[in-house]
């Protein structure tokens, strides 16, 4: 089975066409699947909204946090996942063409773990704002130098095999805007292949949170991060 997990937080403008499209388009596919919104902290009646459509849908499960925290809600997702593959979308962004060449793609190669959807490699199109793909380059590439990542992202839609993320992502420290990023690390330092398909990036909404209020937060996480993480990578 396959298990798509969602993060949503004040999301009552988009929720509905995004789950509805989700499903509609799993269904037509005939595969196995479940849908987990995760909310936390929500003001907007995503929650009842999200409760609502999985009284529609029996395919959707919605599981709710109290405080509001991106990395926290993908965390438990990905802990309540039963699906033996579990792919990660935004609301606001997701592309079921990737999620099935992603799938498939560990489906043929056992040792590999997490397939990142990246936005930076060859053949990947991002469409966001300059600054925001700026923040992004210059992220991974500090990533890359100082935790030896071997992919071009670590954000953004992913495809992961359930048996070999669930014990890392219990492990994780980090929520917010580093969940992935640790993760995709974890996954890296146990020995397991991070693949990457480029994507092309068409956000259905622009960025809610300031990049002025990110960068400090994540310069911070970073360093922290590798305080945490600082055992080098399992060579391969
Ligand atoms: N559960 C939960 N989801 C969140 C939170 N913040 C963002 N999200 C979800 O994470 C996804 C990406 O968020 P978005 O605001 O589009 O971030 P951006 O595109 O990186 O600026 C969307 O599905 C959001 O609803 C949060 O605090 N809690
Ligand atoms: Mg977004």
């Amino acid at each position: 089975m396959r298990s798509i997990v969602i993060p949503a937080h004040n999301e009552a403008d988009y929720l509905a066409t995004t789950v509805r499209e989700l499903v509609t388009a799993s269904r037509a596919s005939g595969d196995e699947f479940e849908l987990i919104v995760v909310e936390n902290g929500s003001t907007d009646g995503t929650l009842a909204l999200a409760r609502r459509l999985a009284g529609e849908l029996p395919e959707l499960t919605v599981r709710t946090l109290p405080v509001a925290d991106y990395g926290a809600a993908l965390r438990d997702g990905l802990l309540a996942a039963c699906g033996d593959m579990i792919v990660t979308f935004d609301v606001d962004y997701y592309d079921l063409d990737f999620a099935r060449r992603a799938v498939a793609l560990l489906e043929r190669s056992p040792r590999t773990a997490i397939v990142v959807g990246s936005k930076r490699a060859p053949g990947a199109r991002d469409t966001r704002p300059w600054p925001r793909r700026v923040v992004t380059a210059v992220f991974t590439a500090l990533v890359r130098t100082g935790f030896g990542l071997s992919v071009s992202d670590t954000h953004g839609m992913k495809a992961m095999r359930a048996s070999a993320v669930r014990e890392l992502a219990a492990d994780c420290c980090f929520t917010t805007d580093l969940f992935d990023t640790e993760l995709v690390l974890r996954a890296e330092r146990a020995g397991l292949t991070v693949a990457e398909l480029p994507v092309v990036v068409e956000e259905r909404r622009p960025s809610r949170t300031p990049i002025w209020k990110r960068v400090p937060r994540t310069a911070v996480g970073l360093v922290r991060l590798r305080r945490l993480l600082h055992r080098p990578p399992v060579s391969r």
